[in-house]
């Protein structure tokens, strides 16, 4: 058997395929790359799913033969399939506004601590319970997929959830990881919409006889990982031993610590911390912070501007003269961001910034306080001892932002890998196929074969303290 295995990987702001080859080590390279994004029509943010399937197919044809394919992304998200599994138009983007209201008005029937009791979720405008309640193909709709369900099954023409992702939906039992039915029927959805649950590491499928035609003749399992990609990021954070917190850091920044078993008291409801399922039955206790996300809606802002060149202008800015809460629901939306930027610094009696590389000086110190207030509050929480914060994902190459983390948190910093949850989906892989064994031995794999970098905390606490308590 061959020790290659491609990972699907799709980002909200980039999709690739990854191969990696197990041989000697762990080899990790790019096969395809291409970008990703809302696209508005009419006045609601879609994706272009049509246009990532074909990225997905023409990445495995160039990856060639392998033992095994994985896919994950982004969470929440799904198409709503007919009784002929036909989709039912474009999935909608979770950034556009058609569940406003709905978390509130599902806070008031259900009741915002029963709620809790049963998903253990944070509560984001975007969940996929609010998304299906204000989701006007419902009626026609007989199975809903999420994102990397729906790709396998066109891959492979098998229906199914994985449980990592469906944890997000807020639909799932945090205890006994099934679907809450109860809750389901509570909310008057279609019970029928939640296919059978899958478990990482489980085969999902062959590929169809005409993908495999297209891919170049080859065919391979579809295997199901850690399907959201949050979870296949923790899965390759290269820790050893549990007193590690992580900071997945990409178009989001998803910042917590692994732990046993859920925490679902009222104080971890009233910060907003969510459990969501890891691999190997682990919690991924966290909270997302708005993350890159601030930074690359700049950088549309600013069509031409060099993303280099502005990080090492933004290292020479001083520092704190404005910072911003980056979770505002403000800025969730796609659209200027620098404006909406200056507003909430006027709105919160700062200076606004005043060139692009004192916008970004801003954003990084805010994002860096972000991960502060996340970080300590895991550990607050859950009682866990936290020594190190790994930085994994895109966010891990930006010196700028790991040395702020590093500095915020005052804690050290390991940044890398910047592709982990391309590692984490190829591992859960590797593993199904007998090459490794536990998360220990998949994290130490990691850490032995990808470049990492390590922060010492520096600065000045006291400065760090006070520009906390400016943005609470
Ligand atoms: C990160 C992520 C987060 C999820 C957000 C929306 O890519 O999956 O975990 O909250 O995207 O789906």
């Amino acid at each position: 058997m061959s020790r290659r295995f491609a990972a699907v990987d799709l980002g909200a702001s980039s999709g690739r395929v990854m191969l990696a080859d197990l041989s000697d080590g762990l080899e990790l390279t790019e096969v395809r790359r291409f970008p990703n994004g809302p696209i508005d029509q009419a006045g609601r943010l879609y994706w272009n799913i049509t246009e990532l399937y074909e990225e997905i197919i023409a990445g495995l044809r160039d990856a060639g033969p392998v033992s095994s394919i994985g896919v994950d992304s982004w969470a929440v998200d799904y198409g709503l399939l007919d009784e002929a599994y036909r989709l039912l138009g474009n999935p909608v983007h979770y950034r556009d506004d058609r569940t406003r209201g709905v978390s509130e008005r599902v806070a008031e029937q259900v009741g915002a601590e029963a709620l809790y009791d049963v998903s253990g979720l944070q509560v984001l405008p975007f969940n996929t319970i609010y998304q299906l309640l204000a989701d006007d193909r419902l009626g026609e709709a007989e199975t809903m997929l999420l994102i990397p369900d729906l790709i396998g099954y066109w891959l492979t023409g098998e229906v199914g959830a994985e449980v990592t992702n469906a944890s997000t939906t807020g639909l799932l039992d945090v205890r006994t990881r099934s679907w809450a039915f109860p809750l389901i029927e509570q909310l008057g959805l279609p019970a029928g919409l939640f296919p059978p649950l899958r478990q990482p590491g489980e085969a999902v499928g062959k590929l169809r006889r005409h993908v495999a035609d297209v891919v170049g003749g080859w065919s391979a399992p579809v295997m199901a990982v850690g399907s959201h990609d949050t979870a296949s990021a923790v899965a390759a954070v290269p820790a050893s031993g549990s007193a590690f917190a992580y900071i997945s850091c990409g178009t989001w920044s998803l910042a917590g610590v692994e732990l046993p078993e859920p925490v679902l008291t009222p104080e971890s409801r009233a910060a907003n911390f969510t459990n969501e399922a890891g691999i190997d039955g682990t919690v991924r206790y966290l909270r997302n912070v708005m993350g890159l996300w601030l930074l690359q809606e700049c950088l549309r802002a600013w069509p031409g501007s060099d993303l280099g060149e502005l990080l090492k202008a933004a290292a020479g800015e001083r520092p704190f003269t404005a910072v911003v809460n980056p979770d505002e629901p403000a800025f969730l939306p796609p659209g200027d961001m620098p404006a909406r930027i200056a507003a909430e610094c006027r709105r919160t009696g700062q200076e606004p910034p005043s060139s692009p590389a004192a916008y970004v000086r801003c954003v990084l110190e805010s994002l860096a306080l972000g991960h502060r207030l996340a970080v300590r509050q895991a550990i607050e929480l859950s009682g866990r001892d936290v020594e190190v914060v790994h930085l994994v994902g895109g966010g891990s190459r930006n010196e700028l932002l790991c040395q702020l983390t590093a500095d915020a948190c005052g804690l050290p910093v390991v940044a890398g890998p910047g592709e982990a949850t391309a590692l984490g989906n190829v591992l859960v892989q590797a593993r199904a196929a007998g090459l490794v064994s536990d998360l220990e031995e998949m994290r130490a794999l990691v850490a032995s074969s990808q470049p990492l970098r390590r922060y010492e905390p520096s600065g000045d606490s006291q400065a760090w303290a006070e520009a906390a308590a400016r943005i609470l």
